[in-house]
């Protein structure tokens, strides 16, 4: 994870630590924005990092590679506090306090990990004491429904499908009811995913949240897909709306741009980040986390 980013700061932290021109630091800070945008940082994500670092540059030019390092830590730690971390169990906890179920879908292109993540998700919630129930909305991938429900037994959970080709809509109302009948607490609807450009797959999800009301509507990336995931990220916000973030699959993402160019340029709350395929492989979105396996 982050091996990318890893590389180019500590390649910058050695060339502009010490007495260096003017002509070098603007050639190794143009060097260090392309390198970022390489890593999958978003051009304004890049762009800011390097004024950030020319005006600090100016204002006191770095003596040490600590110095350079210290630098480095704040302005990366500022971009991803643009989007908090927050601490979804007990979010979770507090609103059904208030209300019963809460109703999360899950919205991404095919391929991202949202099923996965919903497995990963209602583990945690059961090793937390809640009472999940999963939602079969994916009526549309042959196998979609074997694959969910393969997560529920192995979780002991019970999950809500009708037949392939039926209307989502219709299987969400079915599990939001089911959960208020038996008293389960949180239920997870999972959705399918086609291309972020069909139509199609917008108006089914649309129709999911009109008809549920969901309490979040939760988008799932995937780290390896860069910068796509900021755009797919805005068109779902666009034409769905997005409450909070899960990025899937950070461990096998070498470059590690993505979640900074996410928290800056979405400035929604993520609330996980996928880190492998197992089930406690989900970790809290910490930004403080992020920087040390960045910059040490
Ligand atoms: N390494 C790694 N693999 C992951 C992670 N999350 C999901 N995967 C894998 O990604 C693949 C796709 O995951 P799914 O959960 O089926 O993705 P999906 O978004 O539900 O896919 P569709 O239903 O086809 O749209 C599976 O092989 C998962 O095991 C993660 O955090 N790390
Ligand atoms: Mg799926």
């Amino acid at each position: 994870m982050f091996n990318g980013l890893r590389r180019i700061f500590r390649n910058f932290t050695e060339k502009v630590s010490g007495k260096i021109s003017k002509e070098t630091l603007d050639e190794t800070l143009n060097e260090l924005l392309f390198q970022l945008v390489e890593c999958d940082v978003a051009y304004t994500v890049a762009e800011k990092i390097i004024e950030e670092l020319r005006l600090r540059y100016e204002e006191k030019p770095f003596k040490s590679k600590g110095e350079v390092l210290d630098a480095l830590k704040n302005i990366v730690l500022n971009v991803l506090k643009n989007s908090k971390g927050t601490d979804f169990i007990r979010e979770l906890d507090k609103l059904k306090a208030k209300k019963k179920p809460v109703a999360i879908v899950f919205l991404g292109i095919n391929g991202v990990g949202k099923t996965t993540t919903i497995a990963k998700i209602a583990k945690k919630l059961k090793d937390h004491g809640f009472k999940p129930i999963l939602s079969a909305a994916d009526t549309y991938r042959a196998g979609a429904q074997e694959q969910i429900e393969y997560h529920a037994r192995r979780l002991g959970l019970p999950v809500i499908k009708h037949k392939y080709g039926s209307d989502p809509a219709a299987v969400a109302f079915d599990t939001v009811r089911y959960a208020e009948k038996h008293s389960y607490d949180v239920v997870l609807i999972d959705t399918a995913g086609r291309m972020h450009t069909d139509i199609d797959l917008v108006n089914e999800l649309k129709k999911i949240v009109r008809v549920i009301e969901p309490d979040f509507k939760t988008l799932v990336v995937d780290a390896l897909t860069g910068n796509d995931a900021v755009e797919q990220a805005k068109m779902f916000n666009e034409h769905v709306g997005v409450d909070n973030i899960v990025i899937a699959k950070m461990d096998a993402d070498v470059k590690g741009g993505v979640a900074l160019s996410l928290a800056y340029e979405l400035q929604k709350p993520i609330i996980y980040v996928g880190t492998g395929q197992k089930y406690d492989d989900l970790e809290p979105y910490d930004p403080e986390k992020i920087v040390s396996l960045i910059l040490g």
